[in-house]
């Protein structure tokens, strides 16, 4: 069985935690603004947050806490909220979000709640050092690690070694595809602590997965969760439209590729959280089938996922 969480309005990219014994829901907010489809994204235009919580999220009542940050309120901003994620730490709610500067190039921002329904304030500059975008936390051992990255309209071609290039460069097929980053956050949850790492997703003879393998290789949207002790790396493919997933032993990788989460949906982007909630694991992630297909106007799903007896996630149709 699957759910569309919230019929009436266009949310997309879940980030989703279990704070103080309930589901919260940190979607990305479609709208028509009218801006035409391209490469670059450009038509994924939002401009605010909605938090939404539950208690049973396949029956359960969906709260919607309403608009809880705005580029309005965001001293830096250009144009378009992405996906986002929050943390809690010390009874605070760090929200981070991918947002494009006045010049157009995507930062990573935090804002600040005191609970996990917002609203949140933000600061008044980007993380030091951030780029890209769809950063999503992992929190393990009362340290906090982000998982950040996008191709394309994402940015992260313009890339490498955490420096800016001069122009987007995308490697040959037969070599590496570019990674996913992963970096410790500092204590106080409020810049990097450290250098961003690739976080490398290798096939089963260990090599890294190259940029021809596109039915395979990160394109943008990482999850991590954790099963069995074991660390669940999952990301978009971007132009092939599946949620994949790579296993490691650490929050640093290498990760070894597994299989597909989720077949391609009805819309262009594909993008989910992993969260398990009342002894029963949930995928949340989003279509276009209630906007006819429109890319850009995508509602919210959910339905359970299952493992197999060797830790593997069974493959969940998209076109449910
Ligand atoms: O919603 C805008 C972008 O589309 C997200 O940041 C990507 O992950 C993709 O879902």
């Amino acid at each position: 069985m699957k759910r569309y969480l919230v019929p009436n309005d266009y949310m997309a990219d879940p980030a989703v935690h279990v704070f103080n014994g309930r589901l919260y829901i940190y979607p990305s907010h479609d709208w028509e603004s009218g801006i035409p489809e391209n490469d670059n994204g450009d038509h994924f235009n939002m401009k605010d947050y909605h938090v939404f919580s539950t208690d049973d999220p396949m029956t359960g009542e969906i709260i919607d806490h309403g608009m809880v940050l705005s580029t309005d309120d965001i001293p830096w901003a250009g144009r378009q909220l992405w996906d986002c994620d929050v943390a809690e730490k010390d009874g605070k709610y760090y929200m981070y979000f991918p947002l494009k500067d006045k010049n157009d190039t995507f930062r990573i921002g935090v804002a600040i709640a005191d609970r996990p329904e917002g609203p949140f304030v933000p600061q008044p500059d980007p993380i030091r050092g951030s780029y890209s975008i769809d950063p999503a936390i992992l929190c393990e051992d009362g340290k906090y690690y982000m998982y950040f990255g996008g191709l394309w309209g994402g940015q992260l071609q313009r890339y490498r070694d955490n420096k800016s290039l001069e122009a987007a460069t995308f490697p040959a097929d037969d070599e590496p595809g570019i990674p996913a980053r992963v970096v410790r956050l500092s204590d106080d949850m409020l810049q990097f602590a450290e250098e961003p790492k690739p976080v490398v997703v290798v096939d089963e003879q260990g090599k890294p997965l190259t940029a021809g393998d596109n039915t395979r290789r990160f394109f943008e949207a990482s999850w991590m969760h954790k099963y069995n002790g074991k660390y669940y790396f999952s990301y978009s493919t971007g132009d092939t439209h599946q949620l994949c997933y790579a296993i490691g032993d650490n929050p640093y990788g290498p990760f070894t590729y597994q299989g597909v989460i989720l077949t391609p949906v009805v819309g262009w982007t594909t993008h989910h959280a992993i969260v398990e909630y009342k002894g029963k694991w949930y995928l949340f992630h989003h279509d276009s089938v209630p906007s006819g297909g429109l890319t850009w106007l995508r509602s919210l799903k959910v339905c359970e996922l299952e493992y197999d007896a060797q830790g593997r996630i069974k493959t969940i149709d998209g076109m449910d």
